[in-house]
């Protein structure tokens, strides 16, 4: 299956529907199912290309779910979202991903980028699906103590060209491959800032880039005394000035929370370079 594409000579815009009690981003508000569903068709009429289903929070210290709690969340949001648009699981184990292909799902969006789970590269491969891998160094209790790089945008790359060598050697078709350089996942806010600064770097791989700065810390803090940082819901005005980055800098995707200011800056963005009115 191809991957997904945007609005012609856009990014695909993928929005993000975590089913999780305790997301940074959005925490709790579509925890139960129903709720998880309407708030993905909402996004879907507001224009998002693909809506990502998530059942584990990532943020920094969380604790994993267990398989069974995770499936419990994802599957019936898959199930009827799939029907409404593209959908991609936002997962790092290997049966919630086939458990969600199964249900629909056309695309895997792993933040481990095949490391959490042995199973994950061979069951992608097998399936044939679009593959999301983001650059990770371990789960979300330990990242934090390793952000440490010599030169990020080098270290990043040197690390995701080691995860494209395995997902290829398996079987993974190139042209299903997308990378994720990970904002704030062992990153500290100088960190995402350098990647996001030299993104067309990391299109030099070969591969398309998808770019997740929704919401994160490091736009809470921009600009901003210690203890004046902007709250998680406050970043949607800065996380679209970064989509426009990312649009014109190379970007294949954007994983976003809030649709409507997305397709606002991209229409301004399009229309200042002399594109669509
Ligand atoms: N960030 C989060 C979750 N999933 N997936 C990809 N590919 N890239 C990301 O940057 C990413 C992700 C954490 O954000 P959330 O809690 O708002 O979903």
């Amino acid at each position: 299956m191809p991957l997904p594409t945007g609005r012609a000579g856009r990014p695909v815009v993928m929005g993000v529907v975590n089913v999780t009690p305790d997301s940074f981003s959005d925490g709790g508000q579509w925890f139960q199912p129903e709720d998880a569903v309407a708030h993905g068709r909402v996004l879907r009429q507001q224009g998002a290309d693909v809506l990502d289903v998530g059942g584990e929070s990532t943020r920094p210290g969380a604790q994993r779910p267990t398989q069974e709690e995770e499936l419990r969340r994802v599957l019936p949001v898959v199930e009827a979202l799939c029907a409404v648009a593209p959908v991609s699981v936002d997962t790092m184990r290997a049966a919630v991903a086939a458990a969600a292909l199964d249900a629909g799902a056309s695309l895997v969006n792993d933040v481990s980028g095949g490391l959490a789970d042995p199973e994950m590269v061979p069951l992608v491969a097998e399936r044939g699906v679009a593959y999301v891998a983001m650059h990770w160094r371990g789960h979300s209790a330990r990242m934090q103590s390793r952000a440490r790089y010599d030169d990020v945008v080098a270290d990043v790359l040197r690390e995701l060209g080691e995860r494209v060598e395995q997902l290829l050697g398996a079987g993974v078709r190139p042209e299903h491959l997308v990378l994720d350089p990970g904002f704030g996942f062992a990153k500290t806010p100088e960190h995402s800032w350098e990647l996001l600064r030299r993104l067309e770097e990391l299109t030099a791989l070969g591969h398309p880039v998808l770019v997740g700065t929704s919401r994160k810390g490091f736009l809470g803090a921009v600009g901003r005394a210690a203890g004046a940082e902007r709250a998680p819901l406050e970043r949607d005005v800065a996380t679209a000035v970064t989509t426009v980055h990312a649009a014109t800098h190379g970007a294949w995707g954007v994983r976003v929370h809030d649709v409507v200011a997305t397709l606002d800056a991209l229409d301004v963005a399009e229309t200042l370079a002399g594109g669509p009115r």
